[in-house]
Order: C-alpha cells, then structure tokens, then sequence
C-alpha cells in the first residue's frame, strides 16, 4: 500500500485502552494498517528450538514471522530474530511448513488467492519460501486457481508432497520434483471447488490419507482420498460450511478414542458439529441452533482421548468424544467466536482454553470455567471527529509456549476497521501475551465490596462513542452477528427531537396567543 497514507493512518490511531491488571499481561504488539489477519501458526519454522508465530493476511496478501523470543516490543519484531515477511500479493488463508528437500530445514508453502477485498490477484498461487525468507520455486501450471495447500508423503519417499486444494475442483498432488517434466503426481476432480485438504494417516498404515472438503453456497462434500488420490468416500455435508469461514478453523482430525483409529470433526453452517469415522460413517452430531464459527481439538483432561471444543455464539460447548457435553460457558454476547486454542498453562495436566471473540480474549478452566479475559478496545483519532472508539475482533488466538522457555504465552491477531473519507479503513494488530497464573478471576455470584466488578459485555462502556459512526461495509462478517450498538445510538439520537418538535410549537402558539388576549384584558 501507499507508505505515506500508511504513516499518516498510523499518527492517527492514538493508541489502544485494554483493561489493565489481570491473567493476560500484554508483552510485545504491532500495528499494520490496510490489512487484516486471517489466520497464526505457530511453529518452530527453522529449527532453532524457538517457536516462530506466522501471520496470513487479507488484503496485503503477505505471510508474517514473527519471533518472540527476546523480541523488542518497541519495534517491528517481524524483522528482529530472523524474521521476515513475503508478500504474494493477494489473500493468504492456507500455508503450510515442511522440509520438501530434505536437507534438515524447512520450507513454507503458502497458498494466496484473489483478495475479496481489492481484488488484488497473486501473481501466483503457491509460493514455496525458504526459513530466510526467501522464495524458492512457485507453482501455477496444472492445477492452478488453488485455495488451500498441505504437505504430506504419499509417495512414502520421505520427502513431504505439496497437496493443493482448487477453486477449480481439483486436489492435486506435486512431485517430490516439482521441477520435473510431470510436476503433477495425480489429480482428483471433486463436484465443487476444493477448499480445504490436509493430509493425515487414517487408517494406521503410516501413509498419509487426504482429506478434502468441497462446497458451494449451504453444500459441501467432505472426501477422503487414497495416497494414490483414489476416492475412498464421500459424505454430504448438509447446508455445508459457512463460505467466510477458513476451513482449517473447523475441520479437525481428532482421537476420540485412544484404542480406535483417528475421526474427522467438522463445524458446519446448520447441522452443527459432526464427527466421521476414517470409513466415513457419521460416528455423532451435535447441534448448537447456530453456525460453527471456531472448533479445537485437544485432550483437555489428560486421558488420551480428545475433546471437541466449539465455538457457536454465544456458547463455547467442550464434547467428550461420543459427542456429549461436558462443559458449556456463556460469553454473554451474541458476537461471533473466532478462535479457540488449548494448553496446559499451569501445567496440572489438564488443558486451559483460549477464545478470541469480539473484543475480547477469554481464558476457560479445564471445567468450562472463567478463568481471566482482556478487552481491547481502540481509540482512534479520525481525520474529520474528535475520537472513536473501535472493538477489535480477536479473529486467530494460540496458547503455548511462544519463547521456549516452558512457560505459556497467548500471540493473538486482531482485527478492526474505521471510516475516512477514502472508505474503510482496515486495522489489524498482532499482540503477545504473557499469562499470570496466579490471577484468577471472582465468579460472577460474588457479591463481597472488595471483588473487581465483572464486566458486562452487553452493555456498552461509558468510553462508547456517542457521535455518528457509520456503518461498517463487511461483506466477510458473519451474518448472524447482531448490528454495532453504535447504529442504535445513532438512530436514537436522531429521533430523539422530532417528538418533541410538536410540543415546542404547541407552546410557542400558546404563548403568541395569549399576548394579546392579556393586551385586551388590560
Ligand atoms: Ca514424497
Ligand atoms: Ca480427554
Ligand atoms: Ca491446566
Ligand atoms: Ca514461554
């Protein structure tokens, strides 16, 4: 984007309010303007033992490392510690890492497709990066238009294959060579375009299956392939997924029985949470009466089987692995629920839960509890009013340890947007967190004087702006997700006067009236 409208939209913000003392201790952050986040990855990239946090973004279509291991907070920490950013350009919602050379290093796949925002269009579809930065080979011959990317050894040559989903209803698996003269290894052609693959061993045989999910508008197929590309089955997923949803969000491969083979979970748009056999029978269902926006899987208790967690505003539900619940909480908002992430932070063997909703990031207890949460709120001067104030959305959220010093950390990416005069002005915000595991937060029974009052996520704060805002244009929002409270102040206030209009000439009348009768009188 323009450098210069980026420094002065960057002056502009003034800044960002967050509630102060409490579990999350906020650590580093960076502000990128004209951008959006779509999904974080942490993973240890170049082998160095220190995680590396991998941003994929929407509108400037670049893939972010970040290093937060003795970062400077006070800096751009993507270029401190080795790392970097490429820029596609375009939309990147699907990348993976894997060492396609076997030379002992990684590589990341990245998967960009046309911005539904600009329509900025990659110049092409699969980039393959080095752990530098730099870009070895990209990818567009057969198979072109891809949408989501993985790797996986279905040649069983121990050199991981790059799997592409199409938007022209292929899944595609690469040579090990991709520079040779039949790149393709094989191809299978879906009903729909491809959305989602993931290679994962499903049978037990050590070789890697590919699961694919395909699907148009309330229709999907979720498909499991041979390592020869071979359709295995087919299941029709009714009303499919939700079209703005990142597929990786929602279809997992869990262990829902330690002494059973691996199962596939898939959030879906009106039929709830379904878990599939690795034969493709539907093993449960669970309906929540709203769209899947977020799904984990995790052994939250520490028995060896998984727990499904989900997100369906405004409830995040955590199953057992017959598909009951087990433990359910309330955000108390009907805002989407974005993002969820497990880990053990206070190391009790049992799994704490990380939820990135609107506003705010809540931490659960293993039992469904609250433990803390942290709000961010952001304070924008805009070019023509005074102050906004603008709630960001916590859109990718991950728990774990980010420096590799044993201790939990939360990195979160948020996202907001306000109105200039040149449109819509896109935000996001990459923070880290550290976690104080000491701090836990009052049930909301507790009445005593000295408890911190709970805050209401209904209500709007006093910091709410009062003055006009105008609506947000979001053609990705999910569209069960109730209107700003902004909008009603809005129209409130506009109304407000119009009712009293009669009155006030009812009394001027009332008072030119009775002038010159009182004249008369005299
Ligand atoms: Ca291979
Ligand atoms: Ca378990
Ligand atoms: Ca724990
Ligand atoms: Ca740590």
């Amino acid at each position: 984007m323009d450098r210069s409208i980026c420094i002065i939209l960057m002056i502009a913000l003034a800044g960002a309010q967050a509630s102060a003392e409490g579990l999350l201790e906020p650590s580093c952050s960076t502000l990128l303007t004209g951008d959006l986040a779509n999904i974080l990855m942490v993973t240890d990239v170049d082998g160095d033992g220190v995680p590396n946090i991998l941003m994929g973004t929407k509108i400037g279509g670049n893939l972010h490392n970040y290093v937060y291991k003795d970062a400077d907070c006070t800096q751009d920490w993507t270029h401190m510690n080795g790392g970097w950013t490429y820029d596609t350009p375009g939309d990147v919602r699907s990348f993976a890492v894997s060492d396609l050379d076997g030379d002992g290093r990684n590589q990341v796949i990245i998967n960009s497709i046309t911005s539904s925002h600009t329509q900025n269009t990659p110049k092409e579809y699969v980039y393959v990066i080095h752990a530098n930065g730099l870009e070895d080979w990209d990818f567009n011959k057969e198979c072109g238009l891809s949408a989501s990317v993985d790797a996986a050894d279905v040649d069983g040559t121990g050199i991981d294959n790059v799997i592409l989903g199409t938007k022209s209803k292929k899944v595609c698996a690469l040579a090990d060579d991709t520079k040779s003269k039949k790149p393709v290894l094989w191809s299978y052609v879906a009903a729909d375009p491809v959305e989602f693959v993931k290679g994962a061993d499903m049978t037990g045989d050590a070789v890697p299956e590919i699961i694919a999910y395909s699907g148009g508008y309330r229709k999907g197929d979720l498909t499991l392939l041979s390592p020869l590309g071979q359709k295995l089955w087919t299941a029709k997923i009714s009303g499919g997924m939700y079209n703005a949803m990142i597929p990786s969000n929602v279809i997992k491969v869990a262990t829902l029985s330690s002494v059973g083979p691996p199962s596939i979970v898939i959030g879906t748009y009106e039929s709830g949470v379904q878990a599939y056999s690795n034969a493709g029978k539907l093993i449960w269902e669970y309906k929540t009466g709203n769209l899947i926006s977020a799904m984990e899987v995790a052994d939250i208790d520490g028995d060896s089987d998984d727990e499904v967690i989900i997100g369906s505003a405004p409830n995040v539900i955590i199953l057992d692995g017959q598909g009951k619940k087990v433990a359910s909480w309330n955000s108390g908002s009907e805002k989407t629920i974005y993002s969820i992430s497990a880990y053990d932070m206070d190391s009790d063997g049992k799994k704490e839960i990380a939820v990135g909703t609107h506003k705010f990031i809540y931490v659960l207890d293993d039992d469904g509890s609250k433990y803390g949460e942290w709000k961010y709120t952001v304070e924008i001067q805009g070019l023509t009013k005074a102050y906004e104030e603008r709630d960001a959305d916590a859109v990718s959220v991950f728990m774990g340890d980010l420096d590799g010093d044993g201790e939990a950390e939360i990195a979160s990416a948020w996202n907001w947007q306000q109105d200039t005069h040149r449109g819509n002005q896109y935000s996001l915000a990459l923070r880290a967190f550290e976690i104080d595991e000491s701090y836990r937060e009052a049930p909301p029974t507790t009445t005593t004087v000295m408890a911190e009052p709970e805050p209401d996520v209904d209500k709007p704060t006093m910091t709410e702006p009062t003055t006009t805002v105008v609506t947000p244009q979001r053609d990705d929002t999910i569209e069960d997700e109730p209107q700003e409270e902004e909008e009603e102040e809005e129209e409130e206030g506009g109304m407000c006067c119009i009712p009293m209009l009669p009155a006030i000439i009812a009394a001027a009348l009332a008072v030119l009236l009775r002038l010159p009768l009182a004249i008369r009188r005299d």
